[in-house]
């Protein structure tokens, strides 16, 4: 199965997954807008590489849960393909000598930041998106430069390898490969500088098993994860959900993020004695609200989705007041950001910003109900954000503090 063929068969396959899987990765970044406020996920950004040439938009409203479906769906889907693709070149990776001159020392250089790259990016998202991280390094900003890094040397190896990708994918037609059963599979002919086989044994699998078996286990995974994403009926097909794949069908049974218990809420903060703090930095102009003051202010109700950076997504219908209303209650309309913080003490969940046009949306409520009941403790009460199109992340949940910046 090894040889130059199947290696350019298996690229020319993972190269339009990954331009989709890094086009929506970057957007997310964009949504992130870590440089907005206290979007604090990334740690310390503004290091250089930033892409925030222009604040996410609200609508259409599934945006987020559409781009970042695609981003797992596409990453996930390349798996099988990638780890077929790295199996048929390793034998280069006992190269003897290790350098030959100094061009095939860059080349192999630039060979290590493409595997290394590739399985950093990989590993790590698929980690996150299954809430494990054995690790102490910050997810975003290690997902986002180890893209660069592999995207950087994936273009430098396109650019040397697309001769022979070419040259071989036309030597041997595809259709013609699938025609073939393991008796009529003939070897690679063995080519300096490629890992045909200069001795090779009679084959185990036809070339058509090998590929077939690769396209199935990438079809699978897309079927896991676009369970996920499509939600409602195909949710049963997503077995790998961190989440869960059923929750009942209550008002308040769809996937919770975190729990108010591993955020630390502590119930008599969400009681009676709670207070929403609606604050104008720059007047100083501030609202001390109880949730009967909002439940008593005009309300609202949108369908709208949660859309996790997971992949998963879920449109619920929420109740609540507009948070353009609660801007103008301190004469904030025109302020550049709102800087919303919750009752969570730790953990970089606690706040996020939202930008003008996105508070100032009139489907962006603070809601206080959703389906017709009280939002439950684990969706956030006694209050919560929710924005049409933004990143699940920047939907606070047990709000308590909204301040308005210029
Ligand atoms: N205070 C607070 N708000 C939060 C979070 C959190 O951990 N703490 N998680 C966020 C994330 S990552 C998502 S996807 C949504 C999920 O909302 P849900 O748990 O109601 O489904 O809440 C967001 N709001
Ligand atoms: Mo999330």
């Amino acid at each position: 199965m090894r040889g130059p063929w199947m290696a350019s068969l298996l690229s020319s396959a993972l190269l339009p997954l990954i331009v989709i899987c890094s086009l929506t990765g970057f957007l997310s970044h964009v949504a992130y807008y870590p440089e907005l406020g206290s979007n604090s996920i990334t740690g310390d950004s503004g290091v250089g590489f930033d892409l925030y040439f222009f604040d996410w938009p609200t609508t259409p409203a599934w945006l987020y849960a559409f781009t970042q479906g695609l981003h797992v769906i596409s990453g996930v889907t390349a798996i099988p393909i990638l780890l077929a693709k790295l199996w048929v070149v390793i034998p280069k990776l006992f190269e003897w000598p290790p350098a030959r001159s100094i061009a095939h020392a860059i080349e192999r250089l630039s060979l290590l930041l493409l595997v290394g790259g590739s399985l950093f990016v990989f590993f790590t998202g698929i980690m996150n998106i299954q809430l494990y991280a054995p690790w102490s390094f910050p997810f975003v900003p290690a997902h986002y430069y180890g893209a660069f890094v592999f995207l950087g040397a994936l273009a430098f190896h396109i650019v040397t390898k697309l001769p022979t990708v070419q040259r071989k994918l036309n030597e041997r037609s595809l259709r013609q490969v699938l025609r073939e059963n393991r008796e009529q599979t003939e070897p690679e002919p063995p080519e300096h500088e490629t890992t045909a086989p200069v001795d090779p044994v009679d084959p185990s699998i036809s070339r058509r098993g090998f590929i077939g078996a690769i396209a199935a286990s990438s079809v699978a995974m897309t079927i896991i994860a676009g369970g996920q994403v499509l939600g409602g009926p195909f949710r049963r097909f997503a077995i790998l959900a961190p989440h869960g794949r059923d929750y009942g069908d209550g008002p308040n049974d769809f996937q919770v993020n975190k729990t108010a218990e591993l955020a630390g809420i502590k119930t008599p903060t969400t009681g009676p004695s709670w207070r929403l703090t609606v604050v104008n930095e720059q007047t100083g102009e501030q609202a001390k609200l109880s949730r009967d003051d909002l439940l008593a202010m005009t309300q609202y109700t949108e369908d709208l989705p949660i859309a996790c950076v997971e992949g998963w997504s879920t449109t619920q219908t929420w109740t609540g007041v507009r948070l353009r209303d609660l801007a103008e209650m301190v004469g904030a309309q025109e302020d550049r950001y709102v800087q919303v913080e919750s009752l969570q003490e730790f953990g970089a969940f606690r706040q996020a910003a939202l930008a003008q046009s996105q508070f100032s949306d009139d489907r962006s409520l603070l809601a206080l109900k959703v389906n017709g009941a009280d939002i439950s403790l684990d969706h956030g009460f006694p209050a919560r954000i929710i924005v049409p199109a933004l990143p699940g992340v920047h939907n606070t949940k047990w709000v308590n503090r909204m301040t308005f910046r210029v």
